[in-house]
């Protein structure tokens, strides 16, 4: 599904839960489009087809919390071509992001050193707002070229969780989406929905 800038309930449907607007940023072809489709339809494809624009999807999600009880949660997952050059378009993306995933690919040490720019940016804009890192395509173990070790310091350095995913098997994909709506929960003071 995709569509414009608006993520409200335009057509009249009420949601009793949480809804988070979350964003998926890294280089181009490191996996973005890839893992928001393993993880909302389940299905993945080899061929690379370029997001241009930005596109989003949306998935709800059932959250067991420790205290025993139940939430609610809706993402709305807003996916944009890394390829995006224009400033302001990136900063229009990303502005009133609940959350984020920050992804590489562990076969191309490039999207990792660009890591930094991704996480400044979105700093920048959301300063308070909670980030997941993913290292994707994992599968590839024969072309890995950026071991856990620098993802680890990552994730010290962001002060965030870090995944090791593949959107070919599913491997940690849907935890990571999980993860991050129980965080965005948790950030919220699991408190009253916002609507
Ligand atoms: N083996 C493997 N290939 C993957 C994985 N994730 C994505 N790919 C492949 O990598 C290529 C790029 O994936 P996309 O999901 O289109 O990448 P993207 O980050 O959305 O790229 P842009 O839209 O240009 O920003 C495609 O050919 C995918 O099939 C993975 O986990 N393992
Ligand atoms: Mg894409």
């Amino acid at each position: 599904m995709s569509g414009g800038p608006s993520n409200s309930a335009a057509d009249g449907e009420v949601f009793d839960g949480f809804k988070f607007r979350i964003v998926a940023l890294g280089e181009t072809c490191v996996g973005k489009t890839s893992l928001i489709r393993r993880y909302t339809d389940g299905s993945f494809s080899p061929e690379y087809k370029q997001t241009i624009g930005s596109t989003f999807s949306k998935k709800d999600v059932v959250l067991h919390r420790p205290d025993g009880h139940v939430q609610n949660v809706r993402l709305i997952i807003w996916d944009m071509g890394g390829q995006t050059t224009y400033r302001e378009l990136r900063r229009q993306f990303i502005k009133g992001a609940s959350g984020a995933l920050l992804i590489y690919d562990v076969t191309r040490p490039e999207t990792f050193m660009a890591m930094n720019n991704w996480y400044s940016l979105f700093r920048e804009i959301c300063p308070e707002s909670p980030l997941i890192i993913c290292a994707n395509k994992v599968d590839l173990s024969d072309k890995r070229m950026v071991p856990v070790e620098p993802g680890l310091m990552l994730r010290d350095w962001f002060q965030s969780e870090y995944y090791e995913t593949s959107a070919k098997t599913g491997q940690q994909v849907e935890t990571v989406f999980t993860r991050l709506a129980e965080i965005l929960v948790d950030f919220m003071g699991g408190s009253t929905p916002m609507m």
